[in-house]
């Protein structure tokens, strides 16, 4: 008996000395100490002993489970302690480090001359409009007198959602809109997104806008000439040189072109300006009488007019940007440039 015991304790003693987790160890709990373990079996045989030796060998078998359970707990604890420590290594952080960027976005310099160009308008009393950019047929066309065998209706250029609705092709139907709403005076810009069906090097089929609306008492070319050179002069620089050139819309009569001297050669002429010297911003004019018509206002007490701006090709001017394409790829290394 007291042979078994020691043989137990020390094959024990072996297999402990390599657990290293708690599962294992349990395992060797169960296996020596168990109900159905090694040391339950060997006290099982206390029976069979003589009177003398039973207690003897009793005590035996109990200091043995003692040691047993004693080193059991002290592995456990070292496997815990162990573990513990591993996992405050694994979880240590460095506060003094200093904090991860978060990477900042930048505008979009579509947006940038939008909200460049909204507020020199909205210092000189206009407040911005907006509408839907799908849109009625007639918002966008009837009501601006382009009637239905109109070239610019043809269907190259114009998306169609259904016979009587498109994708805005301007942002002249949010001054439709907005003149249907309310009674002069006017004065809105309306900026956004339109849509040409249209697609190459120099064109894509979404691409921004902004239009100017003004109408009131006594309204003049002589008020339109004036309004754009003060926009076109805060916005390029003090001095920039600014002509009007007949033009037509079917919108709008009188109608100009307007340009710029060139804002790079200033003038002189260069590859920008294939070399006229001047480039051409904005279409104008004043507001055809055939459009207050389809707005109900009195178009002989009321007089206004109106303008409109390509924002791709300002933003190209006024950044240096060579490639249309380049305001559509969404390349942050170019985008985070402004
Ligand atoms: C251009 C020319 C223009 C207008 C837009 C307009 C709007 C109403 C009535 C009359 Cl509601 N006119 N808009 C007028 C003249 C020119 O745009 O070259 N745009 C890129």
């Amino acid at each position: 008996m007291k042979e078994k015991l020691e043989a137990l304790l020390q094959g024990a003693l072996v297999e402990l000395s390599t657990v290293s987790t708690e599962e294992t160890l349990h395992e060797l709990r169960v296996k020596y100490l168990g109900k159905k373990g090694l040391l339950t079996s060997v006290m099982k045989g206390l029976g069979s002993l003589s009177p003398e030796e039973r207690p003897v060998a009793g005590q035996m078998a109990n200091v043995v489970k003692v040691q047993l359970e004693e080193r059991l707990e002290g592995i456990l604890q070292d496997i815990r302690e162990r573990d513990k420590e591993q996992k405050l290594r694994n979880e240590r952080l460095d506060v003094t480090l200093p904090g991860r960027r978060r990477p900042v976005g930048t505008k979009h310099p579509v947006s940038l001359v939008i909200e460049e160009i909204s507020e020199i308008f909205a210092g000189l009393g206009f407040k911005v409009a907006e509408g839907p950019e799908i849109e009625m047929d007639y918002y966008n066309f009837e009501a601006l007198n382009i009637p239905k065998d109109h070239p610019a209706r043809d269907m190259q250029d114009t998306f169609f959602v259904s016979e009587s609705v498109v994708l805005r092709t301007h942002t002249s139907p949010v001054q439709i809109r907005t003149m249907l709403k309310q009674p002069p005076p006017v004065r809105i810009i309306a900026p956004g997104t339109v849509y040409r069906c249209d697609s190459d090097a120099t064109h894509s089929p979404m691409f921004h806008q902004i239009e100017g609306l003004l109408v009131d008492k006594g309204i003049t070319f002589g008020d339109l000439k004036g309004i754009l050179t003060i926009f076109l002069n805060q916005y390029f620089g003090s001095g920039t040189g600014v002509r009007l050139r007949p033009s037509f819309f079917p919108f709008t009569e009188p109608s100009a072109e307007v340009d710029i001297a060139c804002v790079m050669c200033k003038g002189k002429g260069c590859r920008i300006c294939k070399n006229t010297g001047w480039l051409e911003i904005l279409g104008a004019g004043m507001v055809d009488p055939e459009v207050y018509r389809h707005v109900s206002y009195d178009s002989e007490t009321f007089t206004g007019f109106a303008f409109g701006m390509g924002i791709e090709r300002i933003a190209m001017l006024r950044y240096g940007i060579s490639d249309m394409r380049l305001l559509f790829e969404n390349d942050l290394r170019f985008l985070s440039q402004f």
